[in-house]
């Protein structure tokens, strides 16, 4: 039986929303019927690039002309709790872009919305679909490193962020919360949920507001892994946007290397793993944007199967715990207990994590 394609409306059209806009037309058993920015410019740009029918700057009458079976939010964060309760309230099934939101009562608000609407929602997080990240993780779970037990998950570049998202030059909280949240969810991708969490972060750039270099410390009994971040550092290449990855096992160490290189390692050899060319439409192009199909391929997979995705809200509660523990540690000095935080927002009667 064929199925009818997915109604689907995009929300903001601005840098970001290009890379969903383009790989919207490769995801299978969707129709994008609308799109909607405040700013009428873009909306009207963006609907012409991608030929799309209908063109809102309100998000309400969107939703209530268009009646979609689902919403893509990619808006900046301060605005995803109002969107996403707003579609809650519709009975829309909605995927929103990291961060989730720019406080953790406004995340778990959100989750909250959507589960007594009774409506799917899953953040964007897209690094861990990106193939490179996938096929290491895929090795780690055959067992042929063996138990593992290190991670280091690093992003370090120079390159100018702030020139496509000028809003990082005034956040005050930058580098954890745009970036680290990416590499806190590849930590949990790869080892679970850590019970301990140490942070150092610092500006180095003078003319940004938040903060642009930082290391996390995760650990467990089982492992421990270090991520870190810095949008500050002079290297002889800058790999932006790689993400480089060695899981290090008992038997072997796993690695994502520059150039989205995977190998197994084991001492004095390296075997290089070829990432299978599967039907992949936007192969060749920046793994990001593959990434970015990945995942919305992945959401309309589970709302047709009635799946719960990978990174729903309340999974990426977790993530943004670590987030919010990692700006605790960094300026408190002292480690974070994961969970801290989140029982207290998911529990407004307890301390307040602001
Ligand atoms: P942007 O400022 O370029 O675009 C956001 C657009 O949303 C703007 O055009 C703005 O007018 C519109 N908008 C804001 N509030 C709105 C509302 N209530 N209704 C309708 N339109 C509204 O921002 P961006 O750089 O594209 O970032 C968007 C999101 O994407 C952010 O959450 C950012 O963190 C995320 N992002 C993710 C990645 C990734 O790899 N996952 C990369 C870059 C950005
Ligand atoms: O997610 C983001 O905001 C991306 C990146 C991590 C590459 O900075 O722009």
């Amino acid at each position: 039986m064929k199925l009818e394609p997915l109604r689907l409306a995009v929300i903001g059209c601005g840098f970001f929303a290009q890379n969903h806009l383009r790989a919207w037309r490769h995801v299978r058993g969707v129709r994008l019927v609308a799109v909607c920015d405040r700013d009428e410019e873009r909306a009207r740009a963006a609907a012409a690039t991608f030929a799309v029918p209908a063109v809102y700057t309100d998000a309400g009458t969107l939703l209530e002309r268009e009646r979609p079976d689902f919403v893509d939010i990619v808006t900046t964060p301060p605005s995803h709790r109002e969107l996403v309760e707003l579609a809650a309230a519709h009975g829309v099934a909605v995927i929103c872009q990291k961060p989730a939101a720019p406080t953790l009562e406004d995340a778990c608000a959100m989750v909250t919305a959507c589960e007594r609407a009774g409506v799917p929602y899953m953040v964007h997080e897209n690094f861990r679909w990106q193939p490179a990240i996938r096929r290491a993780r895929e090795i780690v779970a055959t067992g042929a490193i063996g138990e593992p037990y290190f991670g280091r998950i690093t992003f370090r570049s120079r390159h100018d962020v702030y020139r496509d998202q000028p809003y990082l030059a005034t956040d005050r909280r930058f580098v954890i919360a745009d970036l680290g949240v990416h590499l806190l969810d590849l930590a949990r991708f790869f080892f679970g949920e850590p019970d301990s969490l140490l942070c150092a972060a610092r500006r180095v750039n003078p003319r940004i507001a938040g903060e642009d270099a930082a290391t996390i410390l995760l650990r467990s009994p089982a492992f421990a892994c270090v991520t870190d971040m810095s949008y500050a550092s002079h290297q002889e290449r800058d790999l932006f946007p790689q993400t480089l990855i060695a899981i290090e096992g008992s038997e072997a160490t796993v690695v994502v290397d520059a150039d989205y290189e995977v190998a197994l390692v084991r001492t004095g050899r390296r075997e290089r793993i070829a990432i299978l060319p599967e039907h992949r439409p936007l192969a060749g192009d920046a793994p990001l944007r593959e990434s970015v199909l990945a995942i919305q391929q992945h959401w309309v997979d589970c709302l047709r199967e009635g799946r719960t995705p990978e990174t729903s809200g309340r999974d990426n509660l977790k993530t943004l715990d670590l987030v919010f523990g990692a700006y605790q540690s960094a300026e408190t000095g002292e480690a974070y207990r994961p969970g801290t935080l989140l029982a207290a927002s998911a529990n407004p009667s307890g301390p307040s994590p602001r």
